[in-house]
């Protein structure tokens, strides 16, 4: 039987067929994944073969598709060993606000980076957008200027409200979409105020320390009723970088990598070299110092948080 994994919790998945029965399987033996060395041998998305077990309703993963693509978060900044958060991505969602928690720039950049590494759309939804005033909506606007223009879109929307939802339910008809973003910024939220029967547990950020409490243990994917599935993530307290050489960083960045081939230098890193195209479109203002500012960080390994 052919299925799809929506659900994997240490040892056992749930996998979907496509009469949209669901069944709790696990591996035989170990499988292992050319060329990337994750913690778990399948994830969220994947493709699989599976035999039932008989009078249990149970099954055994007998094979594994090849990916058409996957995103892997770094356990931690230093480790080496890397967790598939999901596979076979149609895009994926930046979940983003203001406060309440804060995203930062450095942060949605180094979203927008892992997505262009990996090669899977990725667009922001800055969401709670009843909560802002004046002052933030001047820095929304700002942001969205930055973002659009480099081919991701943005959208502005409130979960609670029920603001610009329709836009957000386009966006995912008929896709398979990764929702990713600090725990607090509403992803469960957002899923059940389009798909009210799924009722997701949501909880109140922690007035403490302005942040979620990972409401969401388990990346878990759900059928959306319009068509396409949506992929609710835990909230990511750090978004480890791929690997990467210093002067291939800037073909993650497309208003960079627009200017390949400018520099004086063919391995130009765009941080001193003399005759560089990307500083002297920072300078004319093309290209807006907050992503120069990020991708030094990143380039420097500096701010990996937040
Ligand atoms: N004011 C306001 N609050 C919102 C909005 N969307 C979500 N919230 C609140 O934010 C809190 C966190 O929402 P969740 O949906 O649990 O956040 P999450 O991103 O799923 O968090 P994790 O599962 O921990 O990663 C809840 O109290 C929600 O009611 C919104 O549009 N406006
Ligand atoms: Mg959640
Ligand atoms: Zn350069």
């Amino acid at each position: 039987m052919e299925g799809i994994i929506i659900k994997s919790t240490g040892s056992w998945y749930k996998v979907l067929d496509e009469k949209g029965n669901t069944y709790d399987c696990r591996l035989r033996g170990k499988f292992k994944m050319e060329g990337i060395r994750a913690t778990n041998p399948v994830a969220v998305g994947d493709k699989v073969e599976f035999s039932l077990e008989h009078d249990q309703g149970t099954g055994i993963i007998t094979q594994i598709h090849e990916r058409k693509n996957h995103i892997i978060r770094k356990a931690t900044k230093l480790s080496r060993r890397s967790q598939v958060i999901a596979a076979n991505l149609d895009q994926a969602l930046l979940i983003a606000t203001l406060f309440l928690p804060r995203t930062s720039t450095g942060f949605i950049d180094r979203f927008l980076v892992n997505c262009e590494a990996y090669s899977v759309p990725a667009h922001i939804v800055f969401n709670k957008y009843d909560l802002y005033e004046e002052e933030e909506e001047q820095l929304l606007d700002e942001l969205i200027s930055i973002y659009e223009p480099l081919g991701y879109k943005c959208l502005k929307v409130s979960a609670t409200r029920k603001t610009n939802l329709d836009d957000f339910s386009d966006l995912l008809s008929n896709k398979i979409t990764l929702l990713s973003g600090h725990s607090g910024v509403g992803k469960s939220t957002l899923i059940n105020a389009i798909e009210p029967g799924l009722n997701l547990k949501v909880d109140e950020i922690s007035l403490a320390h302005l942040k979620g409490k990972h409401t969401t243990t388990f990346a878990e994917m759900f059928r959306l009723s319009k068509g396409g599935f949506i992929i609710d993530t835990p909230g990511i307290k750090e978004f480890g970088l791929v690997d990467f050489e210093p002067w291939e960083l800037c073909h993650y960045f497309p208003e960079m990598l627009k200017l390949f081939n400018q520099c004086r230098f063919d391995n130009c890193t765009h941080l001193h070299e003399p005759g560089c195209k990307v500083k002297e479109k920072l300078e004319e203002g093309e290209i807006h110092p907050y992503r120069y500012h990020n991708y030094l960080n990143m380039l420097t390994g500096q701010d990996t948080r937040n």
